[in-house]
């Protein structure tokens, strides 16, 4: 009958894109502006990338512009031209509507071939030797519901922090590995021409195996906050795209 069928078609297809990327180049945790960068670049390469985002939508922080009212800005508009996204200059600020940009971003980071799993909670990192392997995941509705089932594991030559303001993937690894960062994560007062240039400068990676991208960087290195400007994000997300890339060519 069609609704089975219909069943099978869905389960089918899901498990199939899912086996297929249980081992990666390249996992990015967190569809935000910079996790969805990050793998525009990387899957427009020709890296094997997954993007894994706990909400049901992608985007992040994009959506709701400053304090729900859905524009955003850019200082610069390169890489929103490159995703051919409408923009409005108005002084010295490119102007966006927050709902076309998270859109766009998200469907042509699709169309390079970037995998997006969405409701997929990353839990812990995987670490055998000395670096960060892969990433322990489980369906958001199972985490969100505190209910006690295992995860499953994904496996991956580089992974990407770009979970925003709280630094997840740093704080798995920072509960086990304290030394680190001995004075914790903690990003700094609002301050966007420093944050927006810092944010950039230290995306890179924090320990083998593991990158960081976007407000993770700032809250990681104590950088200041910056609000609902992007343009530092998307090009953290290209940065940290690009150097993984060197690592993959060398
Ligand atoms: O917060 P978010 O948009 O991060 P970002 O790319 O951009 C920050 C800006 O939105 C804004 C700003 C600067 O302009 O201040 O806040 O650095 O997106 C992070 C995404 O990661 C998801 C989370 O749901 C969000 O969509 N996320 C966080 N932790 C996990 C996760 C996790 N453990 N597993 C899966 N997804």
């Amino acid at each position: 009958m069609i609704e089975t069928e219909i069943s099978r078609a869905i389960t089918q297809e899901y498990f199939k894109k899912l086996t297929e990327h249980l081992e990666n180049d390249a996992v990015i945790v967190g569809g935000g502006p910079a996790g969805i960068t990050a793998g525009y670049y990387l899957a427009k390469a020709g890296i094997k990338t997954i993007m894994l985002e706990r909400k049901l939508s992608i985007g992040g922080g994009i959506w709701g512009g400053a304090a729900g009212f859905n524009v955003i800005v850019t200082q610069d508009n390169e890489i929103p031209g490159e995703f051919q996204i409408t923009s409005q200059k108005k002084g010295k600020l490119y102007l966006y509507d927050s709902i076309e940009f998270a859109s766009a971003l998200t469907y042509r980071a699709k169309q390079a071939g970037l995998e997006i799993f969405n409701l997929t909670d990353v839990e812990d990192v995987i670490i055998k030797s000395v670096a960060v392997e892969g990433v322990v995941v489980n369906h958001s509705a199972i985490t969100s519901a505190k209910l006690h089932v295992d995860p499953f594991c994904i496996s991956s030559k580089y992974v990407i922090d770009s979970s925003g303001h709280p630094a997840e993937v740093v704080h798995m690894l920072l509960k086990r590995k304290p030394e680190l960062l001995p004075k914790g994560i903690q990003e700094g007062f609002m301050n966007v021409k420093k944050a927006e240039a810092g944010v950039v400068e230290k995306t890179g990676e924090i320990f083998p195996g593991l990158y960081i991208a976007g407000m993770s960087v700032c809250a990681v290195y104590g950088l200041p906050r910056m609000g609902p400007i992007f343009g530092g994000m998307l090009k953290s997300g290209k940065k940290v795209a690009q150097m993984i890339i060197e690592q993959l060519e060398k």
